[in-house]
């Protein structure tokens, strides 16, 4: 099978495997996994804040990163496509009672000016704007990557008005090659950042929550509250130490076989993707026009061993990661030829 529905899919490296075979482990919940304590320090570094947590998921870190950052009644302003909207369960009414306030982006990048109109001016029938989402890169936009100039606006109009800033970089590595700065840069201007060792890096589970050190000891309770004592949980920082040294080197070639993937998808006739606007792993493709349903183009792949979901009833997605290359990427593109020919028929020539 050729699996393109995630970069969640990616198996661990046999170097991962192999450390986390030798990991030494403590009990986490009491601070004494020599492993985690190891991973959180590095992570820390590496997004340039004060202290890190390691959760074993990007939703608990986003979920615990929004709780720390707002109170009950408050509005968490993002994008109309946020994967804190979208796919997390309601987590920011749920478990921290905030309401979200969502600003409809053709590309899931904000601007000060929307995020400016959104925040509550104080008033007697409005509940106050509590914190600012933003998505880096945004996965339902097809991992489109905020440009610092952007993000830099955002954060210093929200803090200037004491409203903080949610960074869910789950992809921030993959936003880091396609801006070429570090990861600490792009996490700077924001207070909190979640990213995902399990998604392009490779890892098998886990995610860190980074920001300042009170908030982060903070999390570390709701962490716990949310069942996220993982214990002798070493074994996954094992590999999740590998991931963060090993794994950003490999993303560069994600993305030229996203483009490369995008651009045969242009060819195919009645799809319908613009390949230049692909900046990082992330393909999302218009079918509507092949009289297809996306889920039915899902199925016919299946049955030719390609893995590729819809997210909607117009397009589907394809993630690339360092389970799939350029061969494989070429045979998808092959299967989806097929899955399509039988209605809309021919070759596009240009
Ligand atoms: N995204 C998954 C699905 O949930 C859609 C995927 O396959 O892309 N933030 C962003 C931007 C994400 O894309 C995801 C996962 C998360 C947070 C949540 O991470 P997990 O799955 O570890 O809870």
């Amino acid at each position: 099978m050729i699996d393109l529905r995630s970069d969640t899919v990616t198996r661990p490296t046999p170097a991962m495997r192999k450390a986390m075979f030798e990991a030494e482990v403590g009990d986490d919940v009491y601070r004494e996994d020599p492993t985690i304590n190891r991973l959180e320090e590095r992570a820390a570094a590496i997004a340039g804040k004060e202290a890190a947590l390691f959760v074993p998921t990007g939703t608990m870190g986003n979920t615990i990163g929004i709780k720390v950052l707002t109170e009950h009644g408050q509005e968490v302003v993002c994008d109309s496509r946020a994967h804190i909207l979208d796919y997390e369960l309601a987590m920011a009414a749920w478990f921290s009672g905030c309401l979200i306030r969502a600003i409809p982006s053709a590309e899931g990048i904000l601007t000060w000016d929307e995020v400016r109109r959104s925040i509550k001016p104080l008033n007697p029938n409005y509940a106050p704007t509590g914190a600012i989402a933003v998505e880096q890169t945004h996965n339902m936009a097809g991992g489109t990557v905020y440009p610092m100039r952007t993000l830099c606006e955002i954060c210093d109009g929200a803090h200037e008005r004491g409203i903080r800033v949610h960074m869910d970089g789950a992809r921030v590595f993959n936003a880091s090659v396609a801006l070429g700065i570090p990861v600490h840069e792009i996490a700077a201007p924001a207070d909190t950042i979640m990213f995902c060792l399990s998604k392009g890096l490779g890892a098998p589970a886990g995610s860190i929550l980074a920001g300042p050190a009170d908030l982060i000891a903070r999390g570390r309770l709701y962490r716990k509250r949310l069942g996220g004592g993982m214990r002798q949980a070493g074994i996954l920082a094992a590999a999740g130490l590998v991931a963060l040294e090993e794994s950003p080197a490999k993303l560069a070639t994600d993305h030229a076989n996203a483009r490369f993937l995008a651009e045969g998808l242009a060819r195919i006739p009645g799809v319908q993707v613009d390949s230049t606007k692909v900046a990082t792993n992330i393909v999302i493709f218009d079918v509507s026009s092949t009289g297809i349903a996306p889920s039915e183009i899902s199925a016919r792949l299946k049955q030719r061993g390609v893995l590729l979901n819809a997210i909607n009833d117009r397009c589907l997605r394809a993630v690339t990661h360092y389970d799939v290359d350029r061969a494989h990427c070429a045979l998808a593109l092959d299967a989806l030829s097929e899955s399509v020919a039988a209605s809309v028929g021919g070759a596009k020539t240009s």
